[in-house]
């Protein structure tokens, strides 16, 4: 049998060696979800707030043929300043390692590497979903197809509202992903805190959310956990100040024959734009908040293994 070309960078071989927490990280927040300078600066920000937690930062991505597990600076710097490079999902991951590609992966894949590596959690900023107009585009990210597959609990701050989150909503049910709520009752929507959905379930400590997660695997369920962290309110941009502008972008995204894996980088991008900067802090100051979750989920797992 071909064997999976995983490599693992210097500190993330470490801590599997230690037994240590490991917090995995995606990529394609870095390639397609900011731009440089700023992707770089917080995708290096973000691993030493998970180091800072007590956990070890696995940025996983596709360099070459290899699936990287953690990567150098230099690497990380030159994936953030690259142009055209691939978006990977479930459906091209193994395409591109076969190739000798070299790829960002989304959280579908990084859950894959996660999976493989034998990391129980992951940090990202938004997951993907169901797109408005998924009646008639039937556009579903992957992403939530996985969370009802691979055992991983993933962090972030809730879906983008770029998305038709009653629907994202009612896939997750159907698919079984249990969509936990962090401190607060209310399902929170990536840029705001708030979103006027009430979340499925709600915890209150990273130990309830690792107890649930060891729960699952007790149970032999496969698949994840969803948690949504509402980000820090002085970051937070009102749902209802975001809705319009969002609803622009999204026929602006439709008017350019914007399809398929280009549509989240370019809502992005706009909204990025039609707030001077605004919706880009927010998603900053939420990819650090769910690194700081996702790093004490990981300790209270490892702790809960290590008194069993
Ligand atoms: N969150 C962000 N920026 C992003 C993404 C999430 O703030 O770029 C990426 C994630 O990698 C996610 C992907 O998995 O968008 C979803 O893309 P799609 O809708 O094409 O499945
Ligand atoms: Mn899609």
């Amino acid at each position: 049998m071909t064997a999976l070309p995983l490599s693992y960078s210097p500190e993330v071989s470490d801590a599997i060696a230690r037994n240590a927490p490991i917090v995995a990280l995606e990529s394609t927040i870095v390639t397609h979800g900011m731009p440089f300078p700023q992707n770089y600066d917080t995708a290096r920000q973000v691993q030493q707030i998970i180091r800072a937690e007590g956990a070890v930062p696995a940025t996983v991505a596709v360099v070459e043929g290899q699936l990287h597990i953690g990567l150098s600076d230099a690497v990380l710097k030159n994936l953030a300043q690259a142009q055209g490079v691939a978006k990977l999902s479930r459906a091209d991951l193994a395409v591109c390692l076969a190739q000798g590609g070299t790829g960002s992966t989304t959280v579908a894949a990084t859950m894959i590497a996660a999976d493989k590596a034998r990391i129980e959690v992951f940090a990202t900023g938004g997951i993907g979903g169901v797109h408005r107009g998924a009646e008639q585009s039937f556009d579903i990210s992957a992403d939530l197809q996985e969370l009802a597959q691979t055992q991983v609990t993933v962090v972030c701050a809730g879906a983008k509202a770029i998305l038709d989150l009653p629907k994202t909503l009612e896939v997750l049910e159907t698919l079984g992903v249990p969509v936990i709520a962090f401190g607060q009752d209310e399902l929170p929507a990536f840029w705001s805190a708030t979103s006027g959905l009430r979340a499925p379930l709600r915890m209150d400590s990273a130990d309830e959310i690792a107890r649930a997660f060891e729960m699952r695997r007790a149970l032999g369920l496969p698949g994840g956990q969803l948690v949504a962290n509402p980000l820090p309110e002085e970051a937070a941009i009102p749902f209802s100040e975001l809705t319009p502008l969002i609803e622009a972008a999204t026929r602006q995204a439709s008017k350019n024959g914007i399809s398929g894996k280009a549509v989240t980088p370019y809502i992005l991008a706009q909204l990025n734009e039609m707030t001077e900067g605004r919706s880009l802090r927010a998603n900053i100051a939420l990819i650090e908040n769910n690194a700081r979750l996702a790093a004490k989920i990981a300790i209270c797992l490892k702790k809960q293994s290590s008194s069993r």
